[in-house]
């Protein structure tokens, strides 16, 4: 074997535990089925657009994988986190021109996605998002 079969072989190594990582965390979520949104600042800093969003969970399911993705459009640091119905998850604070995302498993109901800044939320950073059984 020469150097260079050699580094493909470390090279096919490393692919195969990648994707021996990713078939992992496929299984472990069990068939939940998933939904991705994005989200911007809307006019003036504090406020998300669009502000209301709803998913649907579809039928047969119980939950649904809710992935909202935050691009920064505003001028300030900025964050993306998800609360309601027990559910509390925060996503990493960005810069300007900077995406974050948050995930959460979620179950019909009203949640509020919000900046974590304090006084963000108070001053109108903040949305709903209604998760719906398909019927
Ligand atoms: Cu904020």
């Amino acid at each position: 074997m020469n150097a260079r079969t050699m580094r493909r072989g470390a090279f096919t190594l490393i692919a195969t535990a990648a994707l021996g990582a990713a078939g992992m965390s496929a299984l472990a979520a069990g068939g939940v089925p998933t939904a991705t949104r994005t989200v911007t600042n809307g006019a003036g800093e504090l406020s998300y657009k669009p502000a209301k969003l709803q998913v649907k969970i579809p039928k047969g399911k119980a939950t649904i994988r809710v992935t909202l993705r935050y691009r920064n459009t505003g001028l300030t640091m900025h964050d993306v986190a998800v609360k309601g119905r027990g559910v509390a998850k925060v996503g990493r604070e960005v810069a300007p021109g900077a995406r974050t995302a948050v995930t959460a498993i979620l179950k019909a109901g009203s949640y509020t996605y919000y900046c974590t800044i304090p006084g963000h939320e108070a001053g109108g950073m903040k949305g709903t998002l209604k998760v719906v059984k398909a019927r």
